[in-house]
Parts: C-alpha cells; sequence; structure tokens
C-alpha cells in the first residue's frame, strides 16, 4: 500500500457522532495508553513530523482527530487511558468518547492498539483489549518503542505481550520503532488487508 505523504489532511476533531466526517473511507482507530506513541506513530506511519500533535507529556490528544490519508483511509487518533493527572470526570467523559466511537461507528475496520515493548500490558491494556474483543473488532497490536531495548530482546517481550494479553490466534503483533520506521511498509500490508485496499 502507497501513501502520498503529502496529501494527508485533518479533517476534524470531533467529541460526538455528529462530527464524524462522512466521506466513505474505511477508518481505522489508534489506541493505547497515554504517551505509549499512538499521536507518533500515525506521523511516522505517513512520513510527515508532526501532522497529528504529540508531547513527550501524557493527555496530549484529548479528542478524537481524524485524519484523511491520501484518499485511501481515515487514521482516528485517540485520547490515551490510564494518565493519572487526568481527573474522574475528563477520564469518565473520554472513555464514554471511545467506547460510543468504537462500539457505533460503521467504517470502523481495525484497531491499532499500541503497547510499549518494554513493559508487561497493564491491566488498562488488558481491559482495552478485552473490550475490543468483546464488541469483535479487528486488532493489530504495535508493540512499540522498540528502539528502547536491545534486538536480542526483542522476541522475548513480545511473546510476553502475547501471554498477559491472550492474544487471539486472528490478532497480529509487530513490534516497531517510530524513530527508524523500520517495519513501516510491513505494517502498511497489514492495514491494507483489513480494509480491502490492494497493496
Ligand atoms: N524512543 C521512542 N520514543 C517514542 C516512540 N514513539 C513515541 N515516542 C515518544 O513518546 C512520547 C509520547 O508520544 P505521543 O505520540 O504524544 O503519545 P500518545 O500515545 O499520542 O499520548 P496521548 O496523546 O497523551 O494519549 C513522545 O515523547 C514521543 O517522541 C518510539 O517508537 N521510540
Ligand atoms: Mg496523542
Amino acid at each position: 500500500m502507497q501513501i502520498n505523504s503529502n496529501n494527508v489532511d485533518i479533517l476534524i476533531s470531533a467529541v460526538k457522532p455528529d462530527q464524524y466526517p462522512d466521506l466513505g473511507l474505511p477508518e481505522v482507530a489508534l489506541s493505547g495508553r497515554s504517551n505509549v506513541g499512538k499521536s507518533t506513530f500515525i506521523n511516522a506511519m505517513i512520513g510527515r513530523k508532526n501532522m497529528a500533535r504529540t508531547s513527550q507529556q501524557p493527555g496530549k490528544t484529548q479528542t478524537l482527530n481524524f485524519f484523511n490519508i491520501d484518499d485511501q483511509l481515515i487514521f482516528v487518533d485517540v485520547p490515551g487511558y490510564g494518565y493519572a493527572k487526568v481527573s474522574k470526570k475528563q477520564r469518565e467523559a473520554f472513555g464514554k468518547m471511545i467506547e460510543t466511537y468504537i462500539t457505533t461507528r460503521k467504517p470502523l475496520k481495525l484497531v491499532i492498539q499500541l503497547i510499549d515493548l518494554r513493559h508487561p500490558p497493564t491491566e488498562d491494556d488488558i481491559l482495552m483489549y478485552d473490550f475490543l474483543k468483546h464488541y469483535e473488532i479487528p486488532t493489530l497490536i504495535i508493540a512499540t518503542k522498540e528502539d528502547k531495548i536491545s534486538k536480542g530482546k526483542v522476541q522475548k517481550h513480545i511473546k510476553v505481550i502475547k501471554e498477559v494479553l491472550d492474544l487471539e490466534p486472528g490478532d497480529q503483533i509487530i513490534s516497531y520503532s517510530a524513530l527508524n520506521k523500520n517495519k513501516t511498509s510491513n505494517i502498511w500490508e497489514a492495514i491494507a488487508t483489513y480494509i480491502d485496499i490492494n497493496e
């Protein structure tokens, strides 16, 4: 799958369904802990530096941000979970916004769940994965920040993630670094299989 990184645009920052765009494109949403690198992942995949806003501080993304990717698909950047400093009220509002999107959105073809390759999945990661499986949402796990551990340890860490999540046999896991971007084309190939686009 080839993407023209010049033909990428933010469509809308939405908080409720009547704001979701209506282009008839398949959607791929990100999920994962705050600060795991969801917005950075989008930028790395499309070859743009700061299309999705990133931060070293958790809690950066606060709305559902829809990006038109070369008129082929829409990436939906989503607020992260598990950030203690977000107020209870805010956390509930984020939770509801994400739940509504994931459980009702017809064009949603795939959720890419990011897990930090360095650490076993958290309780929140497990809850999120179980939620996706309950609603039968196809899920691709990206184990990110691969550059932060030595090559020899990658497979061992992937195995831990698989075991702790109790990964379903149909769900793939790919390790990735948004710094070296080595597996970008493999991930595009994987995404293409979910959205019925020829590679
Ligand atoms: N070394 C390394 N750092 C990364 C990688 N991906 C993301 N980061 C860093 O992780 C931090 C958080 O990245 P974001 O993309 O803002 O995280 P997010 O998941 O969108 O966070 P929220 O919007 O708060 O939910 C930034 O400092 C990124 O530079 C990676 O693959 N390798
Ligand atoms: Mg973000």
